[in-house]
């Protein structure tokens, strides 16, 4: 019998020690022959936190951080800086605080992305072709406000390391997807240097 409580699935890479947090699904982890690589930025100020409704491509109509492909000679923090200024119109001083890896069935590449994180940013939040911004409260305060993370329209996998992120714990997982974009299995843990 596997221990998928224990083991990490092929894909989460770490440096330091794994602790498993939550994972799940049923059946062999799906195979894969290359990797793309992609960034995810969030903005998280006094209670709140950025996200976007992805109004085009992969993810139309959900609610994400802002990100996409790492391009040819470019870091994955770089890529990060450049995604969100393209998607949101602001910079900010991006630091990582997860990465995570996914397969959706009937794709060759798997997805390795690479999750930002900053307190602060630099000029005005616009909507764009891609992404239109709002703001939701991250739990931290009672009495906001706003609506809280639209967890039931965001990625599947997102409420298993969500919890991980808005505690500031650094988490690495994997997830396994069906062609119509349901979860089969995963693994989430927190990384600890
Ligand atoms: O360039 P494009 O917008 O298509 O990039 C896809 C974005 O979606 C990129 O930021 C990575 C992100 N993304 C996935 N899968 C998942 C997922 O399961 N959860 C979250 N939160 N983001 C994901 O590709």
């Amino acid at each position: 019998m596997s221990n998928t409580t224990e083991i990490p699935p092929l894909g989460v890479t770490y440096e330091g020690k794994l602790t498993h947090e939550v994972s799940g699904g049923e059946g062999p982890w799906l195979p894969f022959d290359k990797v793309k690589h992609y960034t995810n930025a969030f903005i998280r100020q006094n209670g709140k936190i950025l996200l976007g409704y992805k109004k085009r491509g992969f993810g139309l109509g959900l609610y994400n951080g802002f990100g996409g492909k790492v391009e040819p000679g470019e870091t994955s923090a770089q890529a990060a800086v450049r995604e969100l200024e393209e998607e949101a119109g602001i910079t900010a001083p991006l630091r990582r605080c997860g990465s995570l890896f996914f397969i959706l069935q009937g794709l060759e590449a798997a997805f390795c992305i690479e999750i930002f994180v900053a307190e602060e940013y630099e000029g005005t939040i616009i909507e764009t072709d891609e992404m239109g911004p709002e703001w939701f409260s991250d739990g931290s305060d009672p009495s906001s406000d706003l609506p809280p993370i639209p967890l039931k329209q965001m990625w599947a996998d997102d409420e298993f390391w969500m919890p991980m992120f808005l505690n500031n714990r650094m988490f690495v997982g994997r997830g396994d997807f069906s062609e119509d974009g349901k979860m089969l299995k995963y693994w989430f843990g927190e990384q600890i240097l």
